[in-house]
């Protein structure tokens, strides 16, 4: 087996972590729920799913505006997950089964009662002053520019007690860190640090894509492309001065400089653009930035872009950008986006689309990431209006709907009480689909499984390969003499494929539809993919 680097050649499973597993009957998931769940996710057999690494979505204190991205004390844990104690024996009962421990870093605000901030808005003369940005209102009283916050309205709020006005990108409750301050740089690296020396092993890192700013705050220019017109209020302007700002690479250099100092821990980063800005943040050759940055596309696709040409492009488009040191990612799904089988359900085919998904995100070159209940193909939850909970509403009816609960049995199994939001539908379910040879968790514990022990996917060459059919995504993973080909059909309809002469296959290895005998020539049902193995 070719050298192995968990945050390279595992699989990272994210875990929202009110919605996994509750202990003790209030209602929300709990870190000790999620020790008591680690077994599902990985017990070293081929029973449990095969990850090798979960991000936790944020588990600091936190007043909950933003059900966690406004955090109060980087060093500590919410009480409704537990304490510190608690995630120490998670960390402790991951490790033994393998799985790495990855935790949410937020950089960019801290929550408005965070103790830095009670200080920070005291006074203008207050130390921790410039540990937020704060300015003067424009002479006739209005914001210092014209930045429009991610979940709407103005990026600035007014401080009555003071006289100046304090950057949020997110909610008014998410006051931005100033990390052009030594200080906020010095102790934010001490948090990581901090949780380092406990053991995690990396870090997923929050909106790294606005972590500093134009100095100057210039004014945002207007989005003039008609595109956009119908988008979230934040697509009204283009970013230019208030997301992916050049010296924002300097902060990252900075983080990995820290991470580095402990031996094979990784970050992963969040950020939003062309490839080309992406990659970026990789730093040199991957070697001195992030060690990943989110391929995003896949958690955007909905019906219309659901072809082989689109779903090749975004693969090969970031295998271009990429430099040579740079490491790829596939995701489809996180907490802040319709579940994939609601964004690709309009003809009611989803669920198939769902079997074809696993396929490529597990054999595809890169690090795939799972969202929760991906592996059962959860759906958006349709939740009722008085249930409603994520403060951005401007994405009507916001982010509940990929957040619901963890589907454990038909009665639910995720808590003995109230669950903090409904259920989804509970017919997809760990119990019923566990035992079923054709569902797609048992595809999912078969791809995760075969990935795990074949060189070929883990590490091997990723080459697209041109096929005379239309509506198939093809391509070849390859390393010695460990060489496979999958097949893709995105169309519903049937598809004859010939394969190249020089590319003789000799086993269907895995389908998502069953694994009739290897021939040259084969038929592929609609949404159906395979996994081949070439001589
Ligand atoms: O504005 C955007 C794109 O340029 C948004 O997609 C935004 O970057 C994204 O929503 C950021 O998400 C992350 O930070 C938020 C939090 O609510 C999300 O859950 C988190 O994933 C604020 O911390
Ligand atoms: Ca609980």
């Amino acid at each position: 087996m070719a050298e192995y680097l968990w945050w390279k050649h595992g699989v990272i499973y994210q875990i929202y972590p009110r919605s996994f597993q509750d202990s003790n009957g209030d209602g929300i998931g709990d870190l000790k729920g999620v020790i008591d769940r680690l077994d599902y996710l990985n017990d070293g057999t081929e029973q449990s799913l095969g990850i090798d690494a979960i991000w936790f979505s944020p588990t600091y204190p936190s007043p909950m505006a933003d059900f966690g991205y406004d955090v109060s004390d980087y060093e500590d844990v919410h009480s409704d997950f537990g304490d510190l104690a608690t995630m120490d024996r998670l960390i402790e009962e991951a490790h033994k089964r393998n799985i790495r421990v990855i935790l949410d870093f937020v950089p960019n605000h801290t929550s408005s009662l965070h103790p830095w901030f009670l200080e920070s808005r005291t006074s203008r003369d207050s130390p921790k002053r410039d540990w937020y940005v704060w300015r003067d209102a424009k002479p006739e009283g209005s914001p210092p520019n014209n930045w429009i916050a991610a979940f709407g309205g103005p990026a600035w709020e007014w401080d009555q007690n003071t006289h100046q006005y304090y950057l949020h990108s997110f909610l008014v409750e998410q006051p931005d860190l100033n990390w052009r301050n030594p200080e906020v740089v010095a102790r934010m690296h001490n948090v990581l640090r901090f949780w380092m020396r406990r053991g995690v092993d990396g870090f997923r890192i929050d909106v790294m894509d606005r972590v500093v700013k134009d100095p100057e705050l210039r004014d945002n220019p207007p989005q003039t492309n008609p595109r956009y017109r119908e988008m979230a209020q934040t697509a009204l302007q283009i970013h230019q001065y208030d997301v992916n700002w050049p010296d924002i690479i300097d902060i990252v250099r900075g983080i990995r400089s820290v991470v580095d100092e402990f031996p094979e821990r990784m970050t992963v980063g969040e950020v939003f653009g062309r490839p080309k800005q992406i990659v970026e943040y990789y730093g040199t050759d991957g070697h001195d930035g992030l060690h990943l940055a989110f391929n995003f596309p896949f958690v955007r696709i909905r019906d219309k872009r659901w072809t082989a040409e689109h779903v090749r492009n975004v693969v090969d488009a970031f295998e271009q950008a990429l430099t040579p040191g740079a490491w790829p990612n596939h995701v489809f799904g996180n907490h802040d986006v319709d579940r994939l089988v609601s964004r690709v359900n309009n003809d009611g085919r989803g669920q198939e689309r769902a079997r074809l998904a696993a396929l490529l995100l597990l054999t595809v070159r890169g690090t795939p990431f799972i969202y929760y209940g991906e592996e059962l193909g959860m759906e958006n939850a349709v939740i009722p209006e008085e249930k409603l909970q994520d403060p951005a509403r401007i994405f009507a009816p916001g982010r509940d709907p990929e957040r619901t609960p963890m589907p454990w049995t038909r009665k639910g199994g995720f808590t003995t009480g109230e669950p903090w939001l409904p259920y989804g539908d509970l017919t997809q379910n760990v119990a019923d689909q566990a035992g079923d040879p054709r569902s797609l968790l048992t595809l999912y514990r078969r791809l995760l499984w075969f990935r795990r022990a074949s060189d070929a996917l883990r590490v091997g060459d990723y080459t697209p390969v041109d096929v005379a059919a239309d509506g198939i995504f093809a391509y070849t993973r390859t390393t010695g003499d460990d060489r496979l080909l999958m097949v893709l059909n995105f169309t519903t309809d049937i598809v004859d494929v010939v394969l190249p002469e020089d590319l003789r296959v000799t086993a269907t290895v895995i389908g998502t539809h069953g694994e009739p005998a290897a021939t040259q020539k084969m038929t592929l049902a609609g949404n159906e993919g395979r996994v081949l193995r070439l001589a």
